[in-house]
């Protein structure tokens, strides 16, 4: 055992302002201080370490976006067990995949899905399952009733796996991403100098929690800061311009930029205390980021991150360290180490766009349970293959810098939720009368990317698009469902017989 302990919540407490009574977490109607925000995680952690479950089990969490959520995450560090959370979208058919996969041993659902979810769980090992709502209640409060607000922060090593977050594949079925301690407490480190995080800073906080940019970039980063947290439900423009006055700091994907700027009531005025705006998760369109400059005179900071490595690239913060530039993502953050490469694996000079890959600290150690797949995503001297396409430099943008310019893996980013293709397309091969399909992202206005299915019937079979597109719904959460099947006679391919979805999306473009 390394005489330091590791453990993450223990990194985040460090900054914890020595003023406990301090606000952490303001929603709408509820205020928690840094005194809460221990003893709540303490209870709840000392309700895991009660059940007897063995260490390195799984807390898999599928529940709205409330400050006790937050409290459950820490918890489930401060107990030494790994958190797992999953998109609240995701419908019974996918959960009950990620629960055959991570055999968790606790499951924490809402009311509204306890009927289907703990029967799935207890099928595949769970020893306990309870409910807690958006408001705070369910049945997992009430177990902590009585229970010491006092808990002694496990030890963990920074190799101990932390949280298991699930990223679909371009096989169609979904990967646990380990993220360790070590990963997290070192991301969250770099980006609060990078990023100049204060105990003054108010972050309005509108994502969701249950993906890297939510929990780790946003939430992580304020704990660590020991800043306050304006903690809204979910993207609301107008709560958000209610609030934003009193922040000093936002972040979001970029539909919640392009949103912001549909509002004329969106002005100069309302950021006169904001310092940093940051953008990820899918790529900030150019008009957006000089729109927001021209409407509020500030730079949106991008960035570039992803499930298996936190953060990667960021555009300065610091002034003094270079611009903020447009279309690209900026440099390496310190630590961290970014190359790109040619189709045969040598760096490629700046200019020449390839593959991007990634080594550092930040870098997850595996996916869950499948050492063939994580072999195959890494080089065999270290680096993660990341499945983007990038760049360093070009015309008037400094070679350090890097652009993210296309991907080699099959995906969709539809308002900066990932939707992989294949795993839409294996439901849809399998319906009746469909002979094969292709799955493809098209450009739209608000969610950057959305997604298009077009379907080949099988020989004299009539398809009924609309039902079909019911049955998605029922089978997948809702944001991956095509919002547009069509019925074509043959799917475009080129003479290796691989479909040409560049085609498709040239041919069913959005002209909006
Ligand atoms: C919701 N819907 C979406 C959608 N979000 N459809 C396509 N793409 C999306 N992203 C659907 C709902 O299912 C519903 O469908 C309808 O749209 C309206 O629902 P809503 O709740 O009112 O949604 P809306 O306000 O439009 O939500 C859009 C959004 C939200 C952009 C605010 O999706 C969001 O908060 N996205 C953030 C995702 C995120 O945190 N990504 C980070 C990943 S981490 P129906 O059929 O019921 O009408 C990562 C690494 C990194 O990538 O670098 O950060
Ligand atoms: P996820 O697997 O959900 O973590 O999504 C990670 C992916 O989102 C990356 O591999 C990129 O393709 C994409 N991404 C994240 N940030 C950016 C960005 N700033 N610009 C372009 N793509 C991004």
């Amino acid at each position: 055992m390394s005489a330091l302990n590791a453990n993450l919540y223990g990194v985040l407490q460090s900054g914890f302002p020595k003023n406990r009574q301090a606000v952490a977490i303001e929603t709408p109607t509820r205020v928690h201080t840094w005194q809460d925000v221990e003893s709540l995680s303490g209870r709840m952690a000392a309700w895991l370490a009660s059940t007897g479950i063995a260490p390195g089990s799984r807390v898999a969490v599928q529940v709205e976006k409330s400050p006790e959520a937050l409290m459950l995450y820490l918890a489930t560090l401060r107990a030494g067990f790994v958190y797992l959370p999953l998109n609240t979208a995701y419908q019974e058919a996918e959960v009950a995949y990620f629960l055959s996969d991570a055999q968790p041993a606790v499951v924490i659902c809402t009311e509204a899905s306890r009927h289907w979810c703990e029967p799935l769980a207890l099928q595949h090992g769970a020893q306990h399952v309870h409910t807690l709502e958006a408001d705070g209640s369910g049945s997992l409060m009430r177990a902590l009733e009585g229970l010491p607000t006092a808990f002694e922060t496990v030890h963990c090593n920074p190799g101990d796996l932390a949280t298991i977050l699930y990223t679909s594949g371009t096989t169609g079925r979904s990967k646990g991403a380990m993220l360790t301690h070590g990963n997290l407490g070192a991301n969250a480190l770099t980006l609060k100098d990078f990023w100049g995080w204060r105990q003054d800073d108010v972050l309005l906080h509108m994502l969701p929690i249950f993906h890297v940019h939510g929990l780790f970039v946003a939430a992580n980063g304020a704990l660590l800061a020991g800043a306050r947290m304006i903690w809204l439900p979910r993207l609301d423009i107008d709560q958000a311009l209610r609030e934003l006055p009193r922040c000093t700091m936002m972040m979001g994907v970029p539909t919640y930029y392009v949103r912001l700027l549909a509002d004329p009531r969106f002005d100069r005025a309302l950021c006169r205390n904001m310092r940093l705006f940051i953008s990820g998760s899918a790529p900030l369109l150019e008009d957006t980021f000089k729109e927001f400059r021209a409407r509020t005179g500030m730079t949106i900071l991008e960035r570039y991150g992803m499930s298996e490595t936190n953060m990667n690239t960021s555009n300065p913060c610091d002034p003094a360290l270079g611009e903020r530039l447009a279309g690209t993502v900026g440099p390496a953050l310190p630590g961290v180490a970014v190359r790109v490469v040619g189709d045969d694996g040598q760096p490629l000079p700046a200019g020449q766009p390839g593959h991007v890959q990634v080594r550092g600290p930040n870098v997850f150690s595996g996916y869950w349970r499948m050492p063939e797949k994580t072999r195959e995503e890494f080089t065999d001297d270290g680096w993660f293959r990341t499945g983007d396409i990038g760049v360093f430099g070009g015309a008037g943008i400094p070679d350090h810098y890097l652009s993210i310019v296309g991907r080699s893996k099959d995906l969709i980013i539809s308002g900066g939720y990932n939707v992989y293709p294949k795993e839409i397309e294996l439901v849809l091969d399998a319906m009746p009368g469909v002979q094969e399909s292709a799955v493809f992202g098209v450009p739209h206005p608000d969610y950057g990317e959305s997604v298009m299915a077009v379907v080949v019937p099988r020989e004299g079979a009539g398809l009924d698009l609309a039902s079909m597109q019911a049955e998605l719904k029922v089978r997948l959460a809702r944001f991956k469902v095509p919002r547009a099947i069509v019925e074509i006679q043959a799917l475009p391919r080129n003479t290796m017989g691989k479909v040409q979805k560049n085609m498709l999306r040239q041919q069913y473009a959005d002209p909006s």
